[in-house]
């Protein structure tokens, strides 16, 4: 049997997509409007003040294009805590406006592919803690998409041996790095929990960044060999100030 990657997983992700029901919106009062808005404020409110004690994190974005309107990305140490949070947002009256476009469960992993040997406890290694439990930026642009290693055929990475699976994701990686500073990374695992086997969750304040290193990637052979992708969702930050002018 081949050797199975070690992946280290940190909090818990749920990436909640929504389109809004603007047609049944534009019937209500605008102070019917304005009590929703503050109540899904003072929500993101609480998130922020989670994300400040980095006991999880969160951010909220406006989708571009017919998917989605709006993404809720949350982090937590528990999928339970996950489990509460969507209730909690499902019960706040703009749900009643907001019609479920996608979703997607999945937990931020780090793989052992580049990791150097050692005898430490990778879980008490501050760097390592600060990619398993991130502070999710506030970029001005959020990029998300699941997607497999692919196993078809010739094609098939989990068939490859460990050390041509490390030598491919060093490639990998050094593209990667060629982006540091203008885009963030955040890769959650999905394998068991949801269709796709990672979600990508990337951050830049240059929408094009995103293009420039998908790109670049695609001509990869980790990418252009093994990468399937599902749908992509790209969108501006949406701060709680901002609502009132983006409901109404
Ligand atoms: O430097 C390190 O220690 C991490 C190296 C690294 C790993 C192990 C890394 C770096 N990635 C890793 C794993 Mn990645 N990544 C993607 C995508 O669109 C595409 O073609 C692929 C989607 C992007 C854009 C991206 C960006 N990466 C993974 C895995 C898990 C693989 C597995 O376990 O088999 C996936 C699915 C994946 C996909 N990657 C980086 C980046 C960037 C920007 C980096 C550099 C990060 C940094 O140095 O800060």
């Amino acid at each position: 049997m081949n050797e199975a990657a070690q992946t280290l997983d940190g909090w818990y992700s749920l990436h909640l997509l929504y389109n809004v029901d603007w047609s049944s919106l534009r019937l209500l009062e605008s102070e019917e409007v304005n009590k929703m808005v503050t109540e899904l404020q003072s929500f993101l409110e609480r998130q922020e003040e989670v994300h400040q004690k980095n006991e999880g994190s969160y951010s909220f974005y406006n989708i571009t294009g017919q998917k989605a309107d709006l993404i809720l990305w949350m982090l937590r140490p528990t999928i339970d805590e996950l489990n509460t949070l969507e209730l909690e947002f499902n019960k706040l009256a703009i749900s009643d406006f907001l019609i479920p476009s996608y979703s997607y469960v999945s937990v931020i992993e780090l793989s052992n592919y580049l990791a150097k040997d050692s005898d430490e406890d990778p879980y008490q290694n501050e760097h390592v803690r600060k990619r398993l439990y991130p502070e999710v930026p506030k970029s001005r642009y959020i990029c998300f998409y699941p997607m497999d290693k692919r196993r078809e055929g010739n094609d098939n990475w989990y068939m490859l041996d460990m050390e041509k699976r490390r030598e491919l994701m060093y490639s990998h990686g050094m593209i990667g790095r060629g982006y540091a500073g203008k885009v963030r990374q955040f890769i959650t695992g999905s394998v068991g929990l949801d269709e796709y086997e990672w979600g990508v969750t990337l951050f830049s304040d240059d929408m094009i960044q995103f293009k420039k290193l998908i790109y670049e990637m695609r001509f990869d052979e980790v990418s252009a060999r093994y990468g399937e992708f599902g749908d992509f969702f790209v969108g501006v930050n949406l701060p709680a100030e901002e609502l009132p002018a983006f409901f109404m």
